[in-house]
């Protein structure tokens, strides 16, 4: 496509840490912020590539997210629980300073969990469970978002669109991994939707009157509605429960009240917690590995796809090709850089 360009992973990483950089943010934000959004772009994970820049720049020209911030590994309590103070900057620097001991003391204890507290989260949690699959772990990750999905049977945002991800490890092949919002879909893909003129499907959301709609704009005004019905709007309460008020941090509804807006990226905690699957199975008959590589089998027998394989794909695809960004994308770079981000 004489549209496209194609960009290593460095290329890219070095171009969006550059805009974070000249936007204020130090040495350990911008890189493990642009690590991340690099990340989604060479996976096809679009709602969460550089699209979110412009959102992350608001955020620090509204003062709503501290561009200094050096995060903070709490001192060891003796408990399971690894504590990481993000220091109001953004959670991918927080979680980095995090996975090496909450990987160590899930390896000696079998089970740990990594608490993140007041960081600004705008990002994707499948890189939080790849990185412990990659050391042999099982991990589990969520977190609360801002209020913009109202709970099944109701028809006002009160719960987060509150991600979760899992993953489990499968030695030198890509792990199994899930992760997705508990509302019918990402926020990040209605604002797409919303941009590229298209409707949503029904289901997705109500209007600010709690009425059905499938445009974008009323929907982004209104209420987003759980996957599943009452099953997704359940799950949505418990990471409110857990990764929020059990660790002593933001719900979504807080969160928002704080923020005061939709339009910046909200500040709460996170919370990760990772299994060692051999410590778990102890004696038992049978190698958990293997016995999930049997259930893997069944499931590829039956014609399904694994999650994450569409976006394995596209990782391999730019790994050979290079990440490919289309000319509209790259001109939103250069102004980006240029001129930050429209207020
Ligand atoms: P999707 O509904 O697109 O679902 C994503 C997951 O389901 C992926 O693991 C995906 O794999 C898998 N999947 C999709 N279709 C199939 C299928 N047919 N068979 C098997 N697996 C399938 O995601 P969402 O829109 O709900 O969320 C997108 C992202 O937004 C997530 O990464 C999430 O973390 C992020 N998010 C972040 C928030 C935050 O506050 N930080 C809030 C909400 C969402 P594959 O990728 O291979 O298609
Ligand atoms: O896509 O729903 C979303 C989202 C909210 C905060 C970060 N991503």
């Amino acid at each position: 496509m004489g549209d496209t360009t194609f960009f290593t992973v460095d290329e890219l990483t070095a171009r969006v840490e550059a805009i974070l950089a000249k936007a204020g943010l130090n040495a350990v934000q911008a890189g493990a912020v642009a690590r991340v959004v690099t990340a989604g772009e060479r996976d096809g994970a679009k709602s969460h590539g550089i699209y979110r820049i412009e959102g992350v720049l608001r955020t620090v020209a509204a003062g709503k997210v501290n561009p200094n911030a050096v995060p903070e590994l709490m001192a060891d309590d003796g408990t399971a629980i690894v504590r990481v103070d993000a220091q109001q900057g953004f959670s991918p620097p927080a979680f980095a300073l995090g996975l090496p001991a909450l990987a160590e003391r899930a390896r000696r204890l079998g089970l740990a969990a990594l608490v993140i507290n007041d960081c600004t989260h705008f990002s994707a949690l499948w890189p939080e469970v790849e990185a412990l699959t990659g050391q042999g772990l099982a991990g589990l990750a969520m977190c609360p978002s801002y209020s913009t999905v109202a709970p099944a049977g109701g028809n006002r945002a009160l719960l987060g669109t509150n991600p979760i991800a899992f993953g489990w490890p499968r030695g030198a092949g890509d792990p199994y991994v899930f992760d997705f919002a508990t509302s019918v879909a990402a926020r990040g893909e209605i604002e797409l939707k919303r941009r590229a003129g298209e409707r949503l499907p029904e289901g997705w959301a109500v209007d600010v009157d709690g009425q059905p709609t499938i445009d974008p704009e009323k929907a982004l005004g209104g209420a987003m509605l759980p996957f599943g019905g009452h099953k997704g709007s359940a799950i949505g309460t418990m990471i409110e429960l857990l990764a929020g008020i059990m660790i002593g941090d933001l719900t979504s509804r807080e969160a928002l009240d704080k923020l005061g807006t939709t339009t910046l990226a909200p500040m709460h905690g996170e919370l990760i917690l990772a299994f060692s699957p051999k410590i778990f199975a102890g004696n038992r008959a049978g190698d958990p590995f293997a016995r999930a590589e049997s259930l893997f089998d069944a499931i590829l027998g039956q014609g399904a796809r694994l999650p994450s394989q569409r976006r394995f794909m596209a990782r391999a695809r730019s790994k050979a090709e290079g990440i490919a960004l289309v000319s509209a994308e790259i001109a939103l770079l250069d102004r980006l850089l240029e001129n930050g981000a429209a207020t």
